[in-house]
């Protein structure tokens, strides 16, 4: 662990990204296998056990509830509705259940106990957990590990420059005391973010820093490529292209050379040869299943003859790090404390977003 480099500036991180294609694809493939097998893919299964009606205004998702998109949305699934979709995900070969619920932050209360009991029911299906839940404190962090959590998503999405156009309703600071809290259990961290929303290069620098300065370095680091969609403030912006798809998955590689980069939202418009090169360039991990949280996402049996084409094997769960314990509610070390954190909300105006609000009442 300590040879890993914390400090990179944005300018040595530019320097990478903006190297001639094959020198830095090379660079990648060399760190990739110097830490990894090259041969073995992770695969996620998403699952949105509770999706749409979010108060935040984040402007990326369709599922603030104060943009105009038609999504579906739903109130918390049933504890054995979410067991069936994960036997139905080991099924077809994955080896994680990240379930993701479109919420601020994490309460206290009935919701927050079905999901820790949705963690446990997983868990004992010897399948990796993952949760991405909003902002969670300490205490809330520590249930979820008790009760059998492998991993908490919860992403930087960009630079801290940049995140003021994104986002009013929540500070950067809020989502790395959310990241150290999850640090101060046996849960691993996840956290990435999205290229594509209008950033400069140096954004996707500045992200890559922070993320790389977290010690340790987030065991996983997912990828999203911007997925616009109707109705909100970034449906107009235009995909990125594979090549700077390329370039993110092979810098992120170089700076964290023990992560698994994942290929996240964007694959549909990624043909089998863009992501073969991700994958040399050091993506070692995919969601997997035809939808992401709303938006869809390759067809599992399309990532399965892919997987075969180029001789990848979905990686085993626990490969990287032993089964957590689920210990029962009653034997809780970690009782709900009930608190009111003072997560901030900056406030600050983004004309994009208030127009894109505007547009729903406009609509109605
Ligand atoms: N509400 C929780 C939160 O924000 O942390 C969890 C769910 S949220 C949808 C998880 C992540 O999905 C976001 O942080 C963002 O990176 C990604 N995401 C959401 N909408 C996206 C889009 N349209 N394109 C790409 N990524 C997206
Ligand atoms: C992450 O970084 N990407 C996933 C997962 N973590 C939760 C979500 C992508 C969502 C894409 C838009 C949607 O389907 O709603
Ligand atoms: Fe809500 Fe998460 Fe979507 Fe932001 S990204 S609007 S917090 S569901």
């Amino acid at each position: 662990m300590s040879d890993i480099k914390h400090t990179w500036t944005k300018e040595e991180i530019l320097e990478i990204y903006n190297k001639p294609m094959m020198e830095l694809l090379y660079e990648a493939a060399t760190v990739h296998r110097k830490f990894h097998d090259p041969n073995q893919v992770q695969v996620s299964t998403l699952l949105s056990i509770k999706t749409g009606g979010c108060p935040e205004d984040c402007g990326y998702c369709p599922q603030a509830a104060r943009y105009h998109t038609d999504i579906e949305g739903n109130d918390l699934m049933t504890v054995p509705h979410v067991k069936a979709q994960a036997l139905r995900a080991k099924a077809s070969g994955s080896s994680r259940v990240c379930m993701g619920a479109a919420w601020r932050n994490v309460k206290d209360g009935e919701e927050f106990d079905q999901v820790l009991e949705m963690v446990r029911t997983i868990n004992k299906l010897d399948m990796e957990v993952c949760c991405t839940l909003g902002m969670i404190t300490e205490n809330q962090a520590q249930r979820l590990a008790e009760a059998g959590l492998y991993a908490y998503n919860h992403n930087l999405d960009t630079s801290e420059d940049y995140y003021k156009d994104v986002i009013s309703t929540r500070a950067y600071k809020d989502r790395l005391d959310t990241i150290g809290n999850v640090r101060k259990t046996n849960v691993t961290v996840c956290s990435g973010g999205i290229i594509g929303m209008g950033e400069k290069l140096e954004d996707r620098a500045g992200m890559l820093v922070a993320l790389a300065s977290l010690s340790p370095q987030p065991e996983s680091v997912p990828i999203n490529a911007l997925v616009p969609v109707e109705g909100t403030p970034m449906e107009e912006i235009e995909r990125i292209s594979i090549w700077e798809m390329l370039r993110m998955v092979a810098t992120t590689r170089i700076v964290m050379p023990q992560t698994q980069v994942r290929l996240s939202a964007g694959r549909t418009e990624m043909s089998h040869e863009g992501q073969a090169m991700c994958f040399f360039a050091g993506a070692n991990s995919i969601f997997a299943g035809d939808k992401l949280l709303t938006t869809p996402n390759p067809d599992v049996n399309e990532d399965m003859k892919l997987f075969k084409l180029l001789g990848l094997e979905p990686q085993k769960a626990f490969a990287k790090k032993e089964q957590p314990e689920s210990i029962d509610e009653a034997d809780s070390k970690f009782k709900p404390l009930g608190e009111k954190p003072r997560w901030t909300r900056p406030g600050h105006k983004i004309e994009r977003n208030e127009e894109a609000k505007g547009k729903k009442a406009a609509a109605k």
